[in-house]
């Protein structure tokens, strides 16, 4: 498994069809203040459809949920389950994915042995409440030098407020990819969107 340049965020299976048919292989579902079964749902369609694409599936904060619909990995934050608890329930094969906003952070996600960590936010976003203090990319130069002065390898996976316009500068700094939502979910044209992320990602 190689861990995807574009991850695309998104609470709903709703158009989201064309974008897997343009070529998007990667989609965390987060799906915030819906009730259980709701979700149960949701990411069981979700995850059909990603299957019928080739696409990761991939769950943001619920790990027994992501195993029971068949989903490839979870995401999770500082609030949600540990890493270590994730992956007892799910194994080395699961995707497990974790939220950093610090080189802390990044280091003990790294000793916990996840996948791939989601870093930011390189800029205010009205997508997450509660939203860490904002990186820029100051912040990731800082972050990513200092990995690789403690040879800490994982990809990094910029987020929060990313637009295409971002990903030269981002690749430059030694990001692995991006995580967005509103740059291809808020436009009028998400599958044109998609288009120029995958281009330039
Ligand atoms: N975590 C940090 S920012 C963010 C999450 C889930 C939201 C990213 O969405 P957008 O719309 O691309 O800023
Ligand atoms: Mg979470």
């Amino acid at each position: 498994m190689a861990i995807s340049n574009l991850h695309y965020i998104t609470d709903t299976t709703q158009g989201l069809e064309p974008l897997l048919k343009a070529g998007l292989n990667w989609v965390q579902l987060r799906v915030k203040n819906r009730n259980e079964k709701e979700i149960y749902n949701l990411a069981d369609s979700f995850v059909a459809l990603c299957e019928k694409y080739k696409a990761y599936s991939i769950i943001n904060d619920y790990p027994k949920l992501a195993r029971r619909v068949g989903a490839d990995g979870v995401h999770l934050g500082k609030e949600d389950m540990s890493i270590a608890e994730a992956r007892s329930i799910l194994g080395k094969d699961f995707i497990i994915g974790g939220t950093a906003n610090t080189f802390e952070d990044v280091e003990a996600l790294y000793e916990a042995g996840v996948d791939y960590v989601g870093l930011g936010p390189l800029r205010f976003t009205e997508t997450k409440k509660n939203l860490s203090p904002v990186l820029g990319f100051e912040g990731y130069g800082e972050i990513l030098q200092s990995c690789s002065v403690n040879g800490i390898r994982v990809p990094v996976i910029a987020i929060g407020g990313i637009t295409v316009q971002d990903l030269e500068q981002l690749h430059d700094l030694g990001l692995h990819g991006v995580a967005v939502s509103s740059a291809i979910k808020r436009t009028g044209n998400p599958v044109a969107a998609v288009k120029q992320f995958l281009e330039k990602a």
